[in-house]
């Protein structure tokens, strides 16, 4: 192995004396060395500067100018940065093996440093990266902004640095600046764990997974014909009765209110934030099961563990139903610091146009009422949407009247067709797994669409982001959730985020790509159309 010159001394600095993770959180760093260091070679398998996944805005190289990771880096965390600053730190030990050590201060020697610029508009998700022979310095104008920024930094490492265990080697990042800000501020991705149930663990794998690729909204599918999947007071037999099944019939599951704020402040921790969904008035079956009294009739329907839709829906004229939606939409609402709250609205083919809009001229004002902007499956925007409300676009046509009419009146679309962005179809017609009634999506089809162009009259400026939704009627294991997302995920997160987009020139750096997600143990699709 090459042994780097880094600050003037070899890069195996004696350990004794490097104190506890803790106990240096707040201790002042050795004294700096005010020589710039001597140049380092960048190893083979070092990614270039632009190989990233989504592409940066702009990445200028400086050959002269790449940094050595060592023992005695550190990451030094400005006022505001620290959540950055443990995310990288999080990442970046187990396979280098060095403390990292997150310490307040303001200067890079040696190590990493975060920066928040002062007065910065919390939306802003713009960055801007440096990495200099002498420290690597991440600044931007908010939160969100630094994870986009630490997400790049760690896909500048070689693929190793992926592993769970230490690898006794170089660290070496390409030298230059990368300037970059997404093309949306919504890219997402949806899991539904109600059809088949997924415990905490999977999920917090899955925000680890999508989150490296700056995928910045976690979409849960919390409640379905098939199971009800999150508790809620007051409401004792959804979790008793409703969250006791599965498609195929299954024990189900549901998380408890802990569980779900842990999925919600772990996803925090990478950068992600959780949209939580019950759909209604459709799609409500295990809610009907649980309590007769949802029924018009006031009789509970059994359980049901086909895949079939359609056939289930809230009573509208009954007072309880408006109870059972307030308390569902208040709690969720106060579980969840984020934004939205997504309210469902699709296929409710049992429920009269009439109700349906009197349904939601009910619902609606509940959760603005709850401090959130609502999210529907786009069947929503023939009820009245809130001046904040969101439709998310699902379906292949490529023209949606009431879709249309709510973004001309200033509501904002998420686009999710699921021709290009359902991850439960299959890849390719020959695979005998995932869904196909929307064809067959491989990952080129899921890359080169434009969600400005894909549905008449919906165009730049009315568009939120984008959304990549895996229903899980046919998918029962960790390993299926992942085969079926990666790589189609990496395709949906450059769409959100990049305003260049070339398909010759993904599919190399998504076989880049291939390594890393080997590294991290993801279960992932060799799709036809990429050169592994
Ligand atoms: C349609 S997409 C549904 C889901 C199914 C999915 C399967 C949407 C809003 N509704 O209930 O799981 O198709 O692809």
């Amino acid at each position: 192995m090459v042994s780097l010159v880094v600050n003037g001394c070899t890069d195996d600095p004696p350990t004794q004396g490097v104190p506890s993770v803790s106990a240096q959180a707040t201790s002042p760093r050795p004294a700096t060395p005010t020589t710039t260091p001597e140049p380092v070679r960048l190893p083979e398998d070092a990614p270039a500067l632009s190989d990233v996944i989504p592409a940066p805005e702009s990445a200028r190289p400086a050959k002269d100018d790449n940094f050595a990771l060592t023992k005695q880096s550190d990451i030094s965390v400005a006022d505001g940065t620290r959540a950055a600053g443990d995310y990288l730190a999080d990442v970046l030990r187990p396979a280098t093996g060095f403390p990292l050590r997150v310490v307040s201060g303001e200067d890079n020697a040696g190590g990493i440093q975060l920066l928040l610029r002062e007065g910065g508009d919390p939306q802003d998700e713009s960055y801007r990266l440096e990495v200099a022979r002498d420290g690597v310095t991440l600044s931007a104008a908010s939160q969100s902004g630094l994870f986009a920024g630490a997400h790049t930094l760690r896909q500048l490492l070689p693929a190793d640095v992926e592993r769970g265990e230490t690898v006794d080697r170089e660290w070496v990042l390409a030298g230059g600046v990368v300037e970059d800000q997404p093309r949306f501020g919504y890219r997402g991705a949806m899991l539904d764990v109600a059809r088949h149930f997924f415990g905490v663990d999977v999920v917090k794998r899955y925000i680890d997974r999508v989150a490296q690729y700056k995928v910045n909204y976690l979409h849960l599918h919390l409640a379905d014909d098939q199971g009800w999947r999150i508790e809620i007071d007051g409401w004792p037999r959804l979790t008793e009765v409703g969250a006791r099944n599965e498609v195929g019939g299954g024990k189900g599951g549901f998380y408890t209110k802990q569980q779900y704020r842990e999925i919600v402040a772990y996803a925090q921790s990478r950068g992600v934030t959780i949209v939580p969904e019950i759909d209604m008035p459709g799609h409500t079956n295990a809610a009907l099961t649980s309590y007769a009294k949802l029924n018009c009739d006031g009789t509970a329907p059994p359980t049901y563990t086909d895949t079939k839709v359609g056939f289930s829906s809230l009573c509208i004229d009954k007072p309880v139903t408006y109870d059972f939606a307030n308390d569902v939409i208040t709690q969720l609402a106060e579980m969840t610091p984020g934004p939205y709250l997504h309210i469902g609205g699709d296929e409710a083919n049992s429920t009269k146009d009439a109700d349906y809009r009197a349904f939601f001229d009910k619902v609606l004002p509940m959760v603005v009422k709850a401090g959130k902007r609502p999210i529907g499956w786009h069947e929503y925007a023939k009820a009245n949407v809130p001046r904040s409300g969101v439709v998310q676009y699902w379906r292949i046509e490529t023209a949606d009247a009431p879709t249309r009419r709510q973004a001309d009146s200033g509501r904002r679309v998420l686009m999710s067709p699921a021709d290009k962005t359902y991850l439960d179809m299959k890849y390719e017609e020959s695979n005998p797994w995932g869904n196909s009634w929307a064809g067959a999506v491989d990952v080129r089809t899921a890359y080169e669409w434009e969600p400005t162009k894909e549905l008449a009259g919906v165009g730049d400026g009315m568009v939120l982001g984008v959304e990549a939704p895996l229903w899980t009627e046919l998918v029962t294991t960790e390993d299926e959730i992942e085969r079926m997302t990666f790589p189609r995920m990496q395709a949906i997160a450059e769409v959100g985020w990049s305003t260049q987009t070339k398909w010759a020139d993904f599919r190399q750096r998504l076989a880049a790509q291939a390594e890393r997600m080997t590294a991290q143990d993801i279960a992932f699709h060799r799709d036809s159309g990429v050169p592994w």
